[in-house]
């Protein structure tokens, strides 16, 4: 049972097949207005205080980056924990929209430690047929020693409040844990670049059968792309690369409507944070765009690496060049600046090169979820459209 997600205009899992069809696809709360939403903020366990974190201030976004840092995302088996860099952060929370208080902390009243986080940003957001306006929550965090204290349903509950208050009443999330109840379960896949450096820190495992070189030679990328035309993306791209993820989009269930300054706002290439690469045509056309998040991970209480260099998929519209073609220079392009792993999830149509470009199936599973918001039924990963970061 989830005491706090039932209380929630979230889909249930009683919600079965048969009655679901009954229900109609829309918003699940009776529509409200802002004068309907409670003007104070809740109230936290004493002793703790809300906090709204300006990451543009030296000092509040390094505490945020330590909050993060010591007690963020970790994989199944506490090897790896997601380590976002400042700048990723500075990047993520502002996209054309912010808004101040979406970004949310909890603090200790006498010590003004930071010790719990939730975020939003605003997105335009289409589910089938209806383009809504939602917020993207993320980076939900509670410090390690305040853990299973019911925190997490005040951030959340506070979180909404603030987004309501601008008249907002729907979000997308992405989280590892099942909750009520996802619209759609992704698979995330590995490609290894530096095979030696995953195998040493427990990452991967040489295969059954599989020498160290023989491991080395399989992985080997070439030098050199080999889409004649491939650059990375620039201001004067925009208008067209907007158009190339219009069309491409379009054709999934759950995707973000961009607008241009979306576009250059989450894809403008920033060094150690985002990089995006274009193909353009003999007659100036830009026809293709890749891209791809660098999202390192500390290794936790390895002596020879602390941290792991992970390259994250996002948003790639192959609209001339082949797919697996684009998506192999995009490897090539990811090795060359230092990664060590590409991972990429089973959403878009990636699994029309995930085996071909040696991708493996990885044990981390990435579900979506909408709150107040119901689909008829639960899409496959390919209907997804929709990279969080
Ligand atoms: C989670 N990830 O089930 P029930 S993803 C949502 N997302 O509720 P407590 C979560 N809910 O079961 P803890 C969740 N994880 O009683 C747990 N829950 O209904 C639910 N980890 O709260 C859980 N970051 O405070 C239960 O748990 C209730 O102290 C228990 O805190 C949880 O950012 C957490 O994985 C995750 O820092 C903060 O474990 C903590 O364990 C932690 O007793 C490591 O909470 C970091 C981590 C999550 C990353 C993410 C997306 C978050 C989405 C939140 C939902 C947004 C809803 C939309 C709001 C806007 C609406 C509008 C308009
Ligand atoms: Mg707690």
């Amino acid at each position: 049972t989830y005491a706090f997600w039932e209380t929630q205009p979230v889909a249930q899992f009683t919600e079965d097949a048969s009655t679901s069809q009954t229900l109609e696809e829309g918003p699940i709360d009776a529509p409200k207005t802002i004068a309907d939403v409670r003007p104070e903020p809740y109230n936290l366990p004493a002793g703790f205080e809300w906090s709204t974190c300006d990451v543009n201030d030296k000092k509040t976004v390094e505490e945020v980056y330590q909050l993060l840092t010591m007690n963020y995302v970790e994989d199944d088996d506490n090897m790896f924990r997601f380590k976002y860099s400042q700048e990723f952060l500075k990047w993520a929370l502002q996209p054309p929209g912010w808004q101040a208080d979406w970004v949310l902390g909890v603090r200790v009243s006498g010590s003004r430690k930071l010790v719990a986080f939730i975020t939003g940003v605003p997105a335009s957001m289409r589910a089938r047929q209806a383009t809504i306006s939602m917020v993207e929550i993320n980076f939900l965090c509670v410090h390690k020693k305040l853990r299973q204290k019911r925190l997490a349903p005040v951030l959340i509950k506070e979180i909404t409040r603030r987004v309501n208050l601008r008249g907002i009443w729907q979000a997308a999330y992405t989280a590892g844990v099942l909750l009520p109840k996802p619209v759609a379960t992704a698979q995330y896949w590995h490609r290894s670049l530096n095979p030696k450096k995953l195998i040493s820190v427990g990452f991967s495992r040489l295969a059954p059968r599989m020498t160290m070189a023989r491991t080395l030679k399989l992985f080997k990328l070439p030098e050199q792309t080999q889409t004649p035309g491939i650059r990375p993306l620039e201001e004067r791209d925009v208008e067209q690369v907007t158009e190339l993820l219009r069309v491409y989009l379009a054709k999934f269930e759950l995707a973000p409507e961009f607008t241009k300054e979306e576009v250059w706002h989450y894809l403008e290439p920033q060094e150690g944070v985002i990089d995006a690469y274009v193909v353009e045509g003999p007659d100036g056309t830009v026809t293709d765009l890749a891209s791809y998040y660098t999202l390192p991970s500390t290794i936790i209480g390895n002596t020879q690496y602390d941290t792991l260099k992970a390259a994250f998929m996002y948003y790639t519209v192959a609209a001339k060049t082949p797919l697996p073609q684009l998506m192999q220079d995009l490897l090539v392009l990811a090795l060359r600046k230092g990664h060590d792993v590409f991972n990429a999830l089973d959403i878009f149509d990636n699994e029309t090169f995930l085996k071909d470009l040696k991708f493996g199936i990885g044990d981390g599973r990435l579900r979506y979820y909408l709150y107040n918001w119901r689909l008829k039924e639960e899409l496959k990963a390919e209907q997804i459209g929709l990279v969080l970061l």
